[in-house]
Parts: C-alpha cells; structure tokens; sequence
C-alpha cells in the first residue's frame, strides 16, 4: 500500500437531521470511521453564504426551496481530516437521492429525499478548501495529534 493523501472536507448537518435527532448519530459515525474532526460549530446559513455555496443550482427550479429549508433551523458544520477524507466522507454519506442510497450510509438509512437529505458532504478536494473557508474562519480550525492515528492507518500509510 503506497502512502496516502490528507485530504480536509467539509460536512454540513441539515436542519432536517437536527430536527430528527440525528446529530449525535451523524458525527458518531463519522468519528468513529476514523475521520478527525477539525472544526465543529453551530450556524444559521442565511442567502449570501447559500447562493455561494449552492451558486451551481441558482438556475434550478428547486434553488428557492433549497434555500428555505436550508434557513429553516441552524445547521452544524463540521471540518475533517483524514487520508483520502473527501472520498471516505462521500462514500459514507451516500447518493444525493436518499430513498436510493444504500443501506448503510447516512442518507441510505435516514432520508427519502433529495432535498431533505441529512448531510453534505464536499464532491473533492478542491471543492472541499473552498468550503471550508466559507464556512470557517482560520482560528476556528484546529491543528492536533490524535492518539489512534498509529491505529486508524498501517505503517506504509504513515511512511
Ligand atoms: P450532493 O453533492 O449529493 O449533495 O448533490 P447536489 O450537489 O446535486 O445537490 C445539492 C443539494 O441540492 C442536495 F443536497 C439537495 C438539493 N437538490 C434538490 O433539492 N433537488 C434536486 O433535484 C437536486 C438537488
């Protein structure tokens, strides 16, 4: 196994998770994937931030609604790192359409919806940097040892 990327991602909690109860849940299982959480807070999104970060559907019929359920209830962002973290987070996400996500990803298991889909999750890594700088400021973001990552990773993915 050659040696692997770190890569950062950005995961937005939906007001639907919140709502459902989900949060715990949601970071449980991106914690305990091995992911490292480098940023974490709660924030109502409001339409600059959403038309910036949805600015590719500001033409689709659903951008109006989109917007209104995202301002419906605050959101919580998350920032993660990780090797090949924006891939491992997508996968575990799922598809954007819940009620065809596999079982066993977020949205497999807890949406019907397109729109009322639990998470984001960044599409890639360059996506992902400019993500992560909208929705944190640069002191929100933590730099940190974590005690498993001999555990997380074999020793060539760490050479
Ligand atoms: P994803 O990367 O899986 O979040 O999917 P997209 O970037 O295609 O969509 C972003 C968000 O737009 C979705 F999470 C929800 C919303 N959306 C709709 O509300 N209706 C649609 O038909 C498609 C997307």
């Amino acid at each position: 196994m050659q040696q692997q990327k770190e890569e950062k991602t950005l995961v937005i909690i939906k007001p639907d998770a919140l709502q459902r109860n989900l949060l715990g849940e949601i970071l449980r299982r991106l914690e305990r994937k091995g992911l490292k959480i480098i940023g974490l807070k709660m924030m109502r999104l409001d339409d600059l931030l959403l038309g910036e970060h949805y600015a590719h559907h500001k033409d689709k019929p659903f951008f109006e609604g989109l917007k209104k359920f995202m301002k419906s209830a605050p959101v919580i962002v998350a920032a993660l790192s990780g090797f090949n973290a924006v891939k491992a987070v997508r996968l575990i996400a799922g598809p954007t359409y819940g009620a065809e996500a596999d079982a066993g990803t977020i949205r497999g298991d807890f949406s019907m919806s397109t729109q009322t889909n639990i998470v984001h999750a960044s599409d890639s890594v360059e996506t992902a940097e400019t993500e992560i700088e909208r929705f944190f400021k640069p002191e929100e973001l933590f730099d940190y040892k974590k005690v498993d990552f001999e555990f997380i990773y074999g020793e060539e993915e760490r050479a």
